[in-house]
């Protein structure tokens, strides 16, 4: 579905007066403690953010890909531990029932996960399989009218507090690669699945990842997704170029609170008698930051308005979450140098947010993964050119 502007505009606005209200404000606090408070939580509920990209008839707002980049540049501009428990929702943990599922999966699921009732996550990568994301090991063995899984899965986000997974393992021993792999939506409570210990990390406080095992956890032939062998892996590929543009955009959101922060700051320090915004190293900054901020959001509005109009955009995605994810990391730590020594200290934010930034060059696909998808993109592109 595709807002009308005044609801869009409504609907940024709002997101953006919570973010400014309720989210920032709370950061310090919840980096310290490790968690969101429920309050904020129900207050997510609410506002329908954990629903942002489910089907209106499951509950969620529908939304397009240009309306959910608008949505998300403003939840961006929080530390990402608060989208953290939402995201999996409006992104991974959902969309592979959202596009592969049966009706009755859709039915099963949707709604909760829409309602925040739910966490849905995404279960993909293992201690052996995490750039090679078509070699999973988990194992998924027909028996009868089940499937039993074992292996195990890892740094799964929202692993502690998912309540479903949807889970990538090998149906086909024979087929060493991407095409063995099938996805299947696993309970939580299912026996045999368990959580390990949610890991201590370098930043984002307050989200939270894990492993998730399967030990023998037999699951009903009902839970495979789409009910179709094989297919897992594309369905994966599927979600995450969708991911991928998801957190191009939160990383243009960042990029561009940390801006403001930089700024706040830089008009108000003195140093050598003015406020160090007027000494011309610091605007090489200033200006560079906003000259990537603003390509990285353009990026993102590109690459949703073309996927809105039903182009192939897994290269587009790879691009923007490639140069958005990079742009903001350098952002972060420009922020850092204009701060100085209040930079490295943690009552301020432009540490916290520096670490927190770090993990948007590695997950969903590392950097380097986007530009290889990119190269072989390019490559095929040009083979096809040359009738190769
Ligand atoms: N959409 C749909 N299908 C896709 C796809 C996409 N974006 N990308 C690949 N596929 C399909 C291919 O068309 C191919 O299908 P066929 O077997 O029918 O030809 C199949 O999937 C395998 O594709 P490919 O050969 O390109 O797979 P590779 O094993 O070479 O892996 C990369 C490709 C490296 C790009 C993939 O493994 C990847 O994205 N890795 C990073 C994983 C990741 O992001 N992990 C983060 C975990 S989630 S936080």
């Amino acid at each position: 579905m595709s807002l009308d502007r005044e609801t869009r505009e409504h609907l940024v606005a709002t997101i953006r007066r919570f973010v400014d209200e309720r989210l920032i404000p709370a950061e310090a606090a919840v980096a310290e403690a490790d968690a969101i408070p429920p309050d904020i939580i129900e207050d997510m509920r609410a506002l329908g953010l954990f629903g942002l990209t489910i089907p209106e008839e499951y509950g969620g707002l529908g939304l397009n890909m240009s309306d959910e980049v608008a949505m998300i540049f403003e939840i961006g501009r929080a530390a990402p531990a608060f989208r953290s428990i939402f995201a999996t929702n409006v992104g991974i943990g959902s969309q592979g029932i959202v596009f592969d599922g049966t009706p009755e999966q859709k039915a099963a699921y949707l709604p909760r996960l829409a309602a925040g009732d739910l966490i849905g996550s995404f279960a993909l990568t293992e201690p052996d399989a995490g750039s090679d994301a078509g070699s999973v090991r988990t194992t998924a063995v027909r028996d009868g009218d089940s499937y039993i899984l074992n292996g195990t899965k890892r740094y799964i986000t929202n692993g502690p507090i998912a309540g479903v997974f949807t889970v990538m393992a090998r149906t086909d021993q024979s087929q060493p690669g991407a095409r063995g792999v099938s996805a299947f939506i696993v309970d939580a409570g299912t026996p045999g699945l368990s959580t390990g210990k949610p890991e201590k990390k370098m930043g984002q406080q307050g989200a939270h990842v894990c492993d998730v095992i399967f030990e023998d956890c037999r699951v009903p032939a009902s839970a495979l997704i789409g009910g179709v062998e094989g297919v897992g892996f594309k369905t994966a590929m599927k979600v995450l170029d969708k991911g991928r543009l998801n957190i191009a955009a939160t990383c243009v959101g960042l990029a561009e609170r940390i801006i403001d922060d930089m700024m706040d700051y830089a008009v108000t320090r003195k140093q050598f008698g003015k406020p160090i915004a007027d000494f011309q190293m610091l605007q090489v900054m200033f200006a560079d930051s906003r000259a990537e901020a603003y390509a990285g959001r353009t990026m993102v509005e590109d690459a949703a308005r073309r996927r809105d109009a039903g182009e192939n955009i897994a290269v587009l995605a790879s691009c923007a979450k490639m140069y958005a994810s990079e742009m903001v990391g350098r952002v972060a730590d420009r922020n850092v140098q204009v701060h100085g020594g209040a930079g490295y200290i943690r009552e301020y934010r432009a540490e916290q947010l520096y670490r927190d930034a770090r993990l948007f060059r590695i997950y969903e696909g590392t950097t380097q993964i986007q530009q290889g998808i990119i190269a072989k993109a390019m490559a095929a592109d040009a083979r096809r050119r040359a009738g190769l």
